[in-house]
């Protein structure tokens, strides 16, 4: 029997088979929870459709949901209470900034729109999440989850306002955590080196980033979607009951470098 058995999930940010959301639902549905997906649009569903097919789940349970409108925010959970009385995981997997706002200077990318976006949908879209699954998540040993990237903390050229945006979801982490503790909820986030994902093709020079990161990291390679999966499933279940408003690094150890000599100069 799985670590996860008895515990019903909700994840929210599979748009591919390489999505970091679809490796935590495989290792969720390894460790036997069982699985509720949202889709951003119409052309994701087939997608998604095909995750929660091939993981055994039941595909009744898919809910439209851009997270920038709070209508289809609260049209999941509605029709999730149809089929469940309650869940104990929810995944925040959602990033997004225009895609002018990740190339060039900070100053010369960043504008109030790009601004406003980018931190609507990869920050603000947590708390709301939570706010709308509060009523369906208490009384459970509850956890919530979110991913986050190294750029909240030091800078990394390119990823400019969603560094911003980063920096905010992780501080609310902790807002959410110290809040919806004493309701036995608890709230953490992964922060992922850099992997190549749907959200990470066509950023120009992300060939390279994996290139250093494999130079760099103390393990000399990036990580895998598996590898963050497997860490969301132990965050996500009750052997981390005593972790809260954490984040926690799965990127090879790349974050503890403070210097990196070219192994050939
Ligand atoms: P991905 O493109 O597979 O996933 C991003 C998801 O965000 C997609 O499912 C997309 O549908 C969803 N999304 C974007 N705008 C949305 C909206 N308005 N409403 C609903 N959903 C929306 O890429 P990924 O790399 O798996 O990204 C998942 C998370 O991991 C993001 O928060 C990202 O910042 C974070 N992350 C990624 C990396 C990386 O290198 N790939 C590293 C660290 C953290
Ligand atoms: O969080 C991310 C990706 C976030 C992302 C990606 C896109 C591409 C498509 C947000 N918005 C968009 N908008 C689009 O139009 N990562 C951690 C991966 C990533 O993205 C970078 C990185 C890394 C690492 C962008 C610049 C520099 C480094």
């Amino acid at each position: 029997m799985g670590f996860m058995a008895g515990k019903k999930a909700l994840i929210v940010g599979v748009a591919s088979e390489r999505s970091i959301a679809s490796g935590i639902a495989d290792a969720f549905a390894r460790e036997g929870c069982e699985i509720a997906f949202t889709y951003q649009n119409e052309k994701l569903l087939s997608r998604v459709q095909k995750l929660s097919e091939r993981l055994g789940q039941d595909t009744d349970l898919l809910f439209p949901c851009d997270v920038t409108s709070d209508d289809q925010i609260d049209a999941v959970f509605e029709g999730l209470g149809k089929k469940w009385d309650g869940f104990d995981i929810l995944v925040h997997s959602v990033g997004f900034a225009p895609r002018e706002q990740l190339a060039g200077g900070f100053v010369e990318s960043i504008t109030r729109e790009g601004f406003a976006i980018s931190h609507d949908i990869s920050a603000y879209s947590l708390a709301a999440l939570a706010k709308a699954a509060l009523p369906m998540m208490e009384g459970s040993n509850g956890a919530i989850l979110t991913l986050t990237y190294n750029a909240a903390l030091q800078v990394v050229p390119n990823y400019n306002v969603m560094g911003l945006a980063k920096a905010s979801l992780e501080s609310c982490v902790r807002f959410l955590a110290a809040d919806l503790g004493p309701k036995g909820i608890r709230v953490n986030a992964i922060s992922a080196g850099a992997v190549k994902t749907l959200a990470a093709a066509g950023i120009s020079g992300f060939r390279k980033m994996l290139n250093y990161a494999e130079k760099a990291s103390p393990l000399r390679r990036t990580v895998t979607i598996e590898e963050v999966g497997n860490t969301a499933a132990f965050l996500c279940s009750d052997l981390a009951s005593g972790v809260t408003g954490e984040t926690t690094f799965v990127d090879a150890g790349a974050n503890i470098m403070g210097m990196v000599f070219d192994e050939d100069s």
